[in-house]
């Protein structure tokens, strides 16, 4: 069992469903002082009893109303299916407790919209638990743009191109109608609103390229930001290159005073007039992380730790329910698109 560390003033919450991602999260939350689990839900109970039991929470439920009844907790993290998001933080809601939820938040724009909308009129914050745009080389890319040493900006890139077989560790991931669109592409649209602000106009093209699944596994997205930039975004869980570096996110923009690029190994390099530097950027390290996955789950305690600051009333959260929505409002788009043909104007 894994002892937790000393800390004063603890936030007490639950975790809801404890399925593949839950003992990340759960590991994460341990890396913050002040954050307590103190009771988990899911609804195969012994699947929650075995997670409790390793990292030493008290309370297990298999009925997670019952939870909130029992226990008192000052919030609820909830890391179930996509398919019962809206149930749960509905319920999290009604019992005024603020909510944080895993991408993506909803199945649909209008679900995803009622449960913004059913936090707002509780009065309870909700926060989407968006950790892309958290992994250290996208932040130290976004340093970059943030700079102005780039002059005016042309035009942006993004490609997170794989063969990984996510579907051995998420096999859900098969049975989904709408696939990398939900699943990466709310990262990867959200990666270019934070780097690129948003959208005006949208353009997507999208394939099946396995077999064995329902979904699409690729995805092209063209936007021009309202800027003036363009943005081309493009995902595939079916590309086979040389080395598979899965997780690492591409990134590229073009500038009148200079250019950088995001590139293998986390390898950030920025050119102007007065030359060009080249530097790794590594993301921490966690014992915990597993290790095919370690530059997500490095990503998983920034996320935690901006959305915890927030909680406790520090700081401000970057991925709140309401900002979250702009993110699923281009995945949906490009789902629209895909399907018309026709670009989608938003503004
Ligand atoms: O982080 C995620 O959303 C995961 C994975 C990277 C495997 O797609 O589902």
């Amino acid at each position: 069992m894994i002892s937790p560390p000393c800390t004063m003033s603890k936030l007490r919450f639950a975790i809801f469903g404890t399925g593949f991602w839950s003992r990340f999260q759960l590991a994460a939350w341990r890396e913050l002082e002040g954050a307590e689990c103190v009771a988990l839900f899911n609804r195969t109970r012994a699947r929650a009893e075995a997670l409790a039991k390793e990292f030493g929470v008290a309370a297990v439920y298999d009925d997670a109303a019952k939870l909130l009844a029992n226990e008192k907790t000052d919030f609820v993290d909830i890391i179930t299916d996509v398919g019962t998001h809206a149930e749960f933080v509905a319920l999290a809601a009604r019992h005024r407790l603020p909510v944080i939820c895993q991408k993506p938040m909803g199945r649909t724009l209008a679900e995803a919209r009622g449960m913004v909308d059913v936090c707002r009129r509780a009065g309870v914050p909700f926060f989407v638990h968006e950790n892309w745009r958290w992994q250290a080389p996208i932040r130290a890319f976004k340093e970059v743009l943030a700079s102005g040493r780039l002059g005016r900006i042309i035009r942006g890139r993004i490609d997170y191109a794989h063969s990984f077989p996510v579907f051995d560790n998420q096999p859900f991931l098969k049975e989904l109608d709408q696939f990398i669109l939900t699943d990466i592409g709310t990262h990867i649209l959200d990666v270019a609103r934070f780097l690129w602000g948003e959208a005006g106009t949208l353009y997507c093209q999208t394939r099946r390229i396995h077999p064995d699944i329902k979904g699409e596994d690729v995805a092209t997205v063209m936007m021009r930001m309202t800027d003036g930039v363009t943005v081309t975004a493009n995902m595939s869980y079916a590309s086979r290159w040389e080395f598979d570096l899965f997780p690492e996110t591409f990134l590229y923009v073009e500038g009148s005073e200079g250019g950088a690029s995001l590139g293998a190994d986390c390898t950030l390099r920025v050119f102007t007039k007065a030359g060009a530097e080249e530097r790794r950027v590594e993301p921490k390290h966690y014992a915990w992380a597993d290790p095919a996955y370690a530059l997500i789950h490095s990503s998983i305690v920034e996320c935690n730790r901006n959305l915890f600051s927030a909680l406790r009333g520090e700081g401000t959260a970057e991925t709140t329910g309401a900002d979250n929505l702009k993110t699923l409002e281009l995945v949906f788009a490009a789902y629209d698109s895909a399907a018309s043909g026709k670009a989608i104007t938003f503004r």
